[in-house]
């Protein structure tokens, strides 16, 4: 296994000097890590990839992107962890990515925080980390080399703006808004709650409820059913993800409505899955804000400039569309910037990747 050499030798002389000097004052742990690798037998670089999970057709796609990046034949020996959406597994997988003295350690985290001890051990032993999808907050930026992913901000901006452009198009008056939130402290909801937050805020939107749908559609269906119960007269539903408004669709079919803009309550996704164009095709979904899932390309340019001893952009956002089932909002402008939407048709379903 390939070993990132100087790194390793670099990181071995500062534990073992630390190690020395602990031993001198009598205090500490004597032993030191044995760093010093002989350079790996083959060029095969080692990436232990933390996975989420695998809630939801976007993380799907996603793991996909990057299983068929680091392949074998690209050079590649990759560990895949699937977390079960859990921090503690991914902590645990990260601990054994160390152990295994891997070259690189990809981290796609389920939350923002809680990431600093662990992303601590990897710099210590000198393996670079690099955050693909939804961001760390941690209190030295140096914890991790590179981050790669959406603007979850913007995304959620987009989506309120285009619900603002819509509602004066047809001069709906009455809005009586809920949202099925995505998991609680992952970068995707709080980037997108806080997009809708504003607009409500700005535009004095009635909210009726926020509740989360843990990107699921299980969670999904089940979060809008108890919404339907509580509340008569909902007509618009902000999902946080295409997997919560596949659910919430079943669930308001199932109560008897019908969903669509120009019909009981109209529908906004995000993802832009496959199937989540083709609901917005059928006019079940009026709106799909798209997060890219297909990061492996990216990482691995990331860990080509770090072999070539280049230094990545510290952060990288991936450029992202909006598609609609109709023209009535041809775009929407956010800070200053203009954002065309495209209408889903058979020609834009024939080419969407994921
Ligand atoms: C967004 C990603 C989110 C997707 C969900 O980048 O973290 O997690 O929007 C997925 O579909 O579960």
């Amino acid at each position: 296994m390939r070993k990132n050499f100087m790194k390793k030798v670099v990181a071995g002389m500062l534990t073992a000097v630390m190690a020395f000097s602990l031993t001198a004052c009598g205090g500490g742990d004597a032993s030191t890590n044995d760093t010093a690798k002989e350079e790996g037998s083959s060029d095969v670089i080692t990436v232990g990839f933390s996975q989420v999970g695998a809630e939801s057709d976007w993380r799907t796609a996603n793991s996909e992107s990057m299983k068929s990046t680091f392949t074998k034949d690209n050079g590649y020996e990759l560990i895949f962890d699937d977390a079960q959406q859990k921090q503690e597994n991914q902590i645990s997988a990260i601990r054994n990515f160390i152990q295994q003295d891997v070259d690189y350690i990809v981290l796609a985290p389920v939350t923002e925080t809680g990431w600093d001890a662990v992303l601590g051990e990897a710099k210590q032993a000198g393996i670079p980390v690099i955050i693909v999808d939804r961001m760390v907050d941690v209190k030295d930026d140096s914890l991790y080399t590179a981050w790669v992913g959406s603007n979850f901000e913007l995304e959620g901006k987009k989506a309120a703006a285009y619900l603002d452009a819509y509602m004066k198009a047809k001069n709906m008056k009455d809005m009586k808004l809920v949202n099925i939130q995505g998991t609680i402290g992952a970068s995707a909801q709080i980037g997108r709650t806080k997009g809708l937050d504003d607009a409500v805020a700005a535009n004095g939107w009635n909210l009726l409820e926020q509740q989360t749908g843990e990107f699921t559609q299980a969670k999904g269906q089940e979060v809008m059913e108890s919404m339907l119960k509580q509340y008569d007269n909902i007509n618009v539903v902000y999902c946080e993800n295409d997997n919560e408004a596949f659910g919430a669709i079943d669930a308001i079919k199932a109560a008897g409505y019908e969903v669509g803009a120009d019909k009981d309550m109209m529908v906004f996704s995000f993802d832009s899955t496959k199937e989540g164009l083709k609901k917005v095709q059928s006019g079940e979904i009026t709106l799909n804000t798209e997060c890219n899932p297909l990061h492996g390309p990216r990482v691995e340019a990331i860990i080509k400039q770090l072999e070539n001893k280049e230094t990545p952009e510290k952060k990288a956002y991936v450029d992202e569309e909006m598609f609609a089932h109709d023209d009535t909002v041809k775009s929407v402008t956010v800070d200053g910037k203009e954002y065309p939407v495209t209408v889903v048709t058979d020609e834009v379903m024939g080419a969407r990747k994921y």
